[in-house]
């Protein structure tokens, strides 16, 4: 069965995707779709996709959108996700729960982060605005910090489901030119990260599409 992946390589939530399948060995085409490639508002991807965002997994007939959920779906449909996404309750609602708070707790300071000074254009670029987010978005990172001070991983010793999520900013987070503006120091943090710049899947997925 074709597995297909609509989506720009350059957007956060389809790297996770790409980065899942690639954890799992796991086949897929992937076509460009959303930003400047545009393609969302045609009646057919809406058909798949109604909020008319990236990225969207599509096998066969069947398709889904919102990029937690779909990791979530490859892992439970595939023999090697109970590594990542273990079946006993109480391990897979960890990783569950951190999956929630990339979305509920990081996403959107971050996104204020990086669209302040990725996405803006200099002249139009207001610093005091985005060390307001760099603030709230450093207070999402130390709940990852604590976990990470404990073990490698932020279920535990080993790499999970919830390490995509938030590996994914974590790349921007490390890798963004700040202009002078500063972070808090995370040593706990910037381990890990380095652990997942070893990992092939992060380096192809991540690491090699550039910060824009
Ligand atoms: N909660 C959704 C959010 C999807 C989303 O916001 N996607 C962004 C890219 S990261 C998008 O489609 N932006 C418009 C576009 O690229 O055309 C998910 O996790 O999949």
């Amino acid at each position: 069965m074709q597995r297909i992946v609509w989506g720009r390589t350059t957007s956060s939530n389809v790297m996770k995707v790409l980065w899942g399948l690639d954890e799992l060995g796991l086949p897929y085409q992937r076509v460009d779709a959303g930003g400047s490639f545009g393609g969302t508002n045609t009646p057919a991807y809406r058909a798949m996709n109604p909020t008319g965002l990236v990225p969207t997994l599509q096998e066969g007939d069947f398709a889904l959108w919102e990029s937690n959920a779909i990791l979530r779906y490859l892992c439970g449909t595939h023999p090697a996700g109970s590594a990542l996404w273990p079946a006993d309750d109480r391990a897979r609602a960890n990783i569950d729960r951190w999956m929630d708070a990339q979305q509920t707790v990081l996403n959107r300071p971050m996104t204020g982060v990086f669209w302040g000074l990725v996405r803006t254009p200099a002249d139009k670029r207001d610093l005091n605005a985005v060390a307001a987010a760099i603030e709230e978005t450093a207070r999402a990172w130390s709940l990852i910090e604590t976990v990470l001070r404990q073990h490698d991983f932020i279920a535990g010793a080993d790499f999970t489901l919830c390490d995509i999520p938030w590996g994914v900013h974590a790349h921007r987070w490390f890798g963004m030119q700040y202009y002078g503006l500063t972070r808090p120091d995370m040593p706990a943090l910037r381990a890990w990260y380095d652990r997942l710049c070893r990992r092939p899947a992060y380096r192809d997925c991540v690491l090699a599409t550039p910060i824009v």
